[in-house]
Parts: structure tokens; C-alpha cells; sequence
């Protein structure tokens, strides 16, 4: 199917190779490989992105801005097509994106050292700090309440009512466990209407594989810009600590396997604060270890959702995976509570004393 659409980008096509690429969950990646260059390809899933020309639109207004404000920055732009276009459709096979394959550059899977997720952290802060100028209205929201989390509790709660009967039985303890904690959705609703708590150019999907490093394992940019578009800091910052904390992954079956790492935690700490301590206010600041419980928390009801809902968003590889990963991130959040005190110590060290530029 991948080369199928070949054609529409590259005059000569014959000898391309193409590979399965990238680990996620919604599209789909391949690396292209040929005598003119070295290539990712992307299908969009169109279920979950509707409008696929908005994140090429998107991708555009940021280019833009940061030609004109940070020249220097590495922003990955897609290549067009023959005819000019951003994004190559195909009848059968919906929507594609090209883009230059970053010589020299790697990304990896898992956290396995503090100084990873510093340069990630990094890497996302800056992203922010870059944008900063930029109005946040002119970009597009490509996916609508992406991660409004009063919404995603509403529809918690709708799939309790209405899902697979047999799977809301099996997942009793889970629904009480979760409907239990719904204060995190409380503390959500009070940002929204919180003055303090800024909507700025946030990329809503920072796990580590979305950071390209050089060679020596320093960040040069942020990659798999979909889900950029307004939202608040926590999201970030949120789904960093929710991805990098713990040694294992939200597939880990074995919850004992699950916990926080208090080097990681600082090193999140220091890297995005080194970009946007200036920018953040104090409230925000002070929600930090909150961005990890509002994300991991958002994450175990979606995949309980769709659990209920019999996996149609996000699939399974067999019939209780969407209950096993919502029991991983309830460990994760369990996990994240236990450690709160100390991790609140580390943070206000950073908040209050350290000059960030001698911590480097
Ligand atoms: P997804 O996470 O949806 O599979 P990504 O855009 O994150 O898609 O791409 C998957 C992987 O492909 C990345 O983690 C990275 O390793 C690699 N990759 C993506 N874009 C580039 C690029 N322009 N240059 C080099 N590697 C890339
Ligand atoms: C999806 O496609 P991927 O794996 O980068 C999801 C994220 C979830 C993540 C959980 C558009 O991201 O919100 O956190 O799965 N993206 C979308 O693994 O729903
Ligand atoms: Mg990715």
C-alpha cells in the first residue's frame, strides 16, 4: 500500500525500499529508502484525524514562524508533492506525508538515563519557548477535546452506562477505582477557569520517541507534530512524566515491574525548566507534579473506554489488553501518589533556588 503512493512525490520510484517505522498507535510510519534520499513516510488515520489538511496547515503556520523568528531551529517540513500539495491522497488508502529522513539522527523507545529525558524535556520546552509569540489562534484544533479531560471522564462515564455489559462487569474494580479519584477532573475544571493557567503551543504526545537526537545523544527537535495545537503546559509536561518515570512501559503486564524514578523526575524537571522557567507562572509551575497525575489519570479512562467500548479506538492484541493497560496506569498513578512528597521537594528546589543554567 506504501508504494502505491510513492509516485506522487518522487519521479523515480523503482528502486525505493520501504520498512516498517515507529511504534505508535494511531498511524502508520515507514522509512523509504533510495538512490535520491533517504525518506519517512506517514499515513494519517483518518478515524481519529478528520481533517488531515489542518495539521498540514498547522505544520505551515509554525514553519513560518520560526523562518522568520528562529531560523536556526530544525523544524521537519514535509515534502510536497509533484503537484504541489502537502499531503498525497489516495482513494483506496486514505492520506499520506513525506518528509526528509534526519541524517544522522535516532530516537529511542524507553528512558533509560536521567540525561535522556533531560535533553527530551528539553527539546519540548523549547519547542513552547520558540512559540511563544505566536497566537495560538491561528493554529487549527486537529482533534477536538483532545485532551479536555472533563470530556473524557463524561465519556468514562457514558461507556460505563452503555458498553459490553460483560467487559463493565469484569472491570468493576477498576470503575470504582477511577470514578474514585475524580477529583483530578475537579482540579482540571478549576485550570480551565484559572486566569493564571496560559494556553500556549503545546505538542500534546511527548513520549520519548518523538525527540530526534544526534550522535551524541543530544536533542535537535521535536518530531510527529499531529497533536500540536493550543493547550496548557500540563499536557506536556504531564505525558512526559507519565511516559519516562517508570522503567516500564504502559504495556507492562507485570505491575511490580512499575515505579517512579526520582533522577528521572529531577531530570524532567531541570530540562523543561531550563527553557521555560521564565514563561511559566507560579501556578504553573506548582501544578507540575499535577501534569503527571491529570495525564496518567486521562490515560487510564481512555483506555478503559475503549476497553468497554470493545477496543475500536485504539485495537488489541487480545481480548483484555485495553484492561491490562488501564490497570498499568492505575499502578502508575498509585506509584506517582506514594512518591508525591519527595518529588515535590525536588521541584521546589528548582522553583525557588537553583540557577538553572549552573545545574546544566
Ligand atoms: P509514530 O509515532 O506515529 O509512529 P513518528 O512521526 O513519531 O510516528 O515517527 C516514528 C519514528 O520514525 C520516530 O520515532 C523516529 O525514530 C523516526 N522519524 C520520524 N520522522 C523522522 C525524520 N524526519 N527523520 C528521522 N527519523 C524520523
Ligand atoms: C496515541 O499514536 P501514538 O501512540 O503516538 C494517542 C495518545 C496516547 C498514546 C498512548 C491521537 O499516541 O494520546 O497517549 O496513543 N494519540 C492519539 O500510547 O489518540
Ligand atoms: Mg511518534
Amino acid at each position: 500500500m506504501e508504494q502505491k503512493i510513492l509516485p506522487a512525490y518522487l519521479k523515480e520510484t523503482a528502486n525505493l525500499s520501504t520498512e516498517a517505522f515507529g511504534s505508535g498507535l494511531i498511524n502508520s510510519t515507514w522509512k523509504v529508502t533510495g538512490q535520491s534520499g533517504t525518506y519517512i513516510l506517514q499515513r494519517i488515520n483518518k478515524e481519529v484525524f478528520k481533517q488531515p489538511e489542518l495539521i498540514a496547515f498547522n505544520v505551515r503556520e509554525i514553519a513560518s514562524f520560526l523562518k522568520i523568528h528562529h531560523p536556526d531551529y530544525l523544524f521537519v517540513e514535509p515534502i510536497k508533492t509533484l503537484d504541489n500539495q502537502e499531503l498525497a491522497i489516495s482513494e483506496a488508502d486514505g492520506y499520506f506525508r513525506l518528509m526528509p529522513f534526519i541524517q544522522h539522527s535516532h530516537s529511542i523507545d524507553v528512558v533509560s538515563e536521567p540525561s535522556q529525558a533531560f535533553e527530551a524535556a528539553k527539546q519540548f520546552g523549547r519547542f513552547t519557548a520558540l512559540l511563544e509569540g505566536m497566537n495560538t489562534n491561528k493554529l487549527h484544533t486537529t482533534i477536538p477535546d483532545f485532551h479536555n479531560l472533563s470530556l473524557r471522564y463524561s465519556q468514562f462515564e457514558t461507556a460505563v452506562e452503555k458498553g459490553d455489559s460483560t467487559r463493565i462487569r469484569t472491570a468493576a474494580p477498576e470503575i470504582s477505582y477511577l470514578q474514585a479519584q475524580s477529583g483530578i477532573v475537579t482540579a482540571y475544571a478549576a485550570i480551565c477557569k484559572n486566569p493564571d493557567f496560559h494556553q500556549r503551543v503545546t505538542h500534546h504526545d511527548t513520549k520519548i520517541s518523538n525527540v530526534l537526537l544526534d550522535n551524541n545523544n543530544k536533542g535537535l527537535c521535536v518530531i510527529d507534530l499531529d497533536t500540536v495545537m493550543a493547550g496548557y503546559f500540563i499536557s506536556d509536561v504531564g505525558d512526559m512524566l507519565r511516559t519516562y518515570l517508570s522503567p516500564a512501559s504502559e504495556e507492562e503486564t507485570d505491575l511490580n515491574k512499575i515505579s517512579i524514578r526520582t533522577d528521572i523526575f529531577e531530570a524532567i524537571v531541570k530540562g523543561y525548566l531550563s527553557e521555560m522557567k521564565s514563561i511559566l507562572t507560579t501556578s504553573e509551575k506548582q501544578a507540575f507534579i499535577y501534569a503527571g497525575k491529570f495525564m496518567i489519570y486521562m490515560q487510564a479512562i481512555r483506555f478503559l473506554t475503549d476497553y468497554l467500548n470493545l477496543d475500536r479506538y485504539y485495537g488489541a492484541k487480545y481480548p483484555d489488553h485495553n484492561l491490562h493497560r488501564t490497570q498499568n496506569q492505575i499502578r502508575l498513578l498509585q506509584e506517582l501518589d506514594k512518591k508525591e512528597p519527595e518529588l515535590t521537594e525536588i521541584l521546589n528546589r528548582y522553583i525557588n533556588h537553583h540557577d538553572l543554567n549552573k545545574a546544566k
